[in-house]
């Protein structure tokens, strides 16, 4: 026939189960992928050395988390140091996870870098071997993958260089994911830097998302096998009119219906920013908005799910304890939201604190 299908039945039944389990109902993804810059500035935060020895301590402060603290964390998106790192039993954190019924995944990104000739846009790189690392991560047990673009909104911006490339990348990465075994998380991030209002950001936000489905359908990306982590639809970060959750959640999953086919099984959220308060409760009046909503809406919080567990451990043996049990807190908030029962909490003021970046593109 003419027809050359790019997966087998067997390898779609594959993807989707992986897809599926991730997103099932109450779970969302704990994003711990920080490169080494990144989670430098966390850790210089709480005063504690950036080594190799204590990011992996730090990590295995998240993962080896009593049941309770664990149980709304479907999956987790690891960075390759962290990949090949183990507890102190010497499990591999991926073996640990995967005992626990939590999904291992990889970061595939290396980074965004400039777009010569556009108004500070960029692109994110990482194809080159891509298959080969694919297929070697998938041997030592991840079973989904993350890659994060970003496109900034501006009185010019985004262009559409930025969002044709930038959709075509990301296609591109989950063709190549997908014939590895490994579920695609699709990562279209739009800002939140600058004054513009919700409206703005809707109408942004839906043409980048018709941008992405495009470069998807024309990849051949079999989307029951994929996850979507979009920004939430906010008004800017300096925009001086206010909006209510219920406002940014009607917004959001408008723009979600017109640019997300219902194929998809889930979208998982990214903070960008927002205090932990606010991640969970615009979560929450996500899930609560009026009309069809055919996709699981839950998290994948990096931030929104760290910021205060950070705070409470310090860097110190004795506090891990204390710190898990705000992990759990915050995974159990996020969970509830993700299913539109969340009722508020007695949150310590922390949960509050704005955790806006600047151009976060790291
Ligand atoms: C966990 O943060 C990730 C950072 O990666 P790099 O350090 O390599 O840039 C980031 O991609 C994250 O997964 C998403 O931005 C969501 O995290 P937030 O903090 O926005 O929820």
């Amino acid at each position: 026939g003419s027809y050359q299908a790019a997966l087998t039945k067997a390898q779609e039944d594959e993807l989707r189960k992986i897809a599926e389990s991730i997103v099932q109902s109450g779970k969302g993804i704990l994003a711990a992928d920080e490169s080494t810059g990144t989670i430098a500035k966390r850790l210089s935060s709480i005063g504690v050395e950036n080594s190799e020895d204590n990011r992996r301590k730090y990590r295995q402060l998240l993962f080896a988390a009593p049941d309770a603290a664990v149980e709304h964390i479907g999956g987790v998106i690891l960075f390759e140091e962290t990949f090949h790192q183990s507890a102190d039993d010497g499990t591999r954190f991926v073996d640990l996870l995967a005992k626990r019924g939590i999904v291992p995944g990889i970061k595939l990104d290396t980074g965004v870098v400039p777009l010569a000739g556009t108004i500070g846009e960029g692109t994110t790189q990482g194809l080159d071997k891509l298959a080969e690392r694919c297929a070697g991560f998938k041997k030592g047990g991840a079973h989904f993958a993350k890659w994060r673009c970003v496109l900034n909104i501006g009185p010019h911006t985004p262009s559409h260089l930025a969002m044709l490339e930038n959709a075509n990348v990301l296609a591109r990465y989950a063709s190549i994911c997908q014939q590895n075994g490994l579920v695609p998380i699709v990562e279209p991030e739009v800002l939140c830097d600058g004054d513009h209002d919700l409206e703005r950001c809707q109408k942004v936000t839906e043409l980048t998302l018709a941008y992405v489905y495009k470069a998807l359908a024309d990849h051949h990306v079999f989307l029951e096998g994929t996850l979507l982590k979009p920004n939430m639809v906010t008004p800017g970060q300096s925009c001086t009119k206010k909006y209510t959750p219920e406002q940014i959640g009607e917004a959001t999953v408008t723009a979600l219906r017109r640019g997300v086919p219902s194929a998809v099984p889930g979208i998982v959220f990214l903070s960008g920013g927002q205090s932990e308060l606010d991640a969970t409760i615009n979560l929450n009046a996500i899930n609560r908005a009026a009309g069809k909503k055919p996709w699981a809406l839950t998290f994948s919080y990096g931030r929104a799910l760290q910021a205060s567990v950070l705070k409470a451990w310090g860097g110190k043996d004795d506090n891990i304890a204390a710190a898990q049990k705000v992990l759990g807190l915050r995974a159990k908030a996020n969970g509830l939201a993700a299913q539109g029962k969340y009722e508020g909490e007695d949150a310590a003021s922390t949960a509050a604190e704005s955790l806006f970046v600047a151009k976060h593109s790291y």
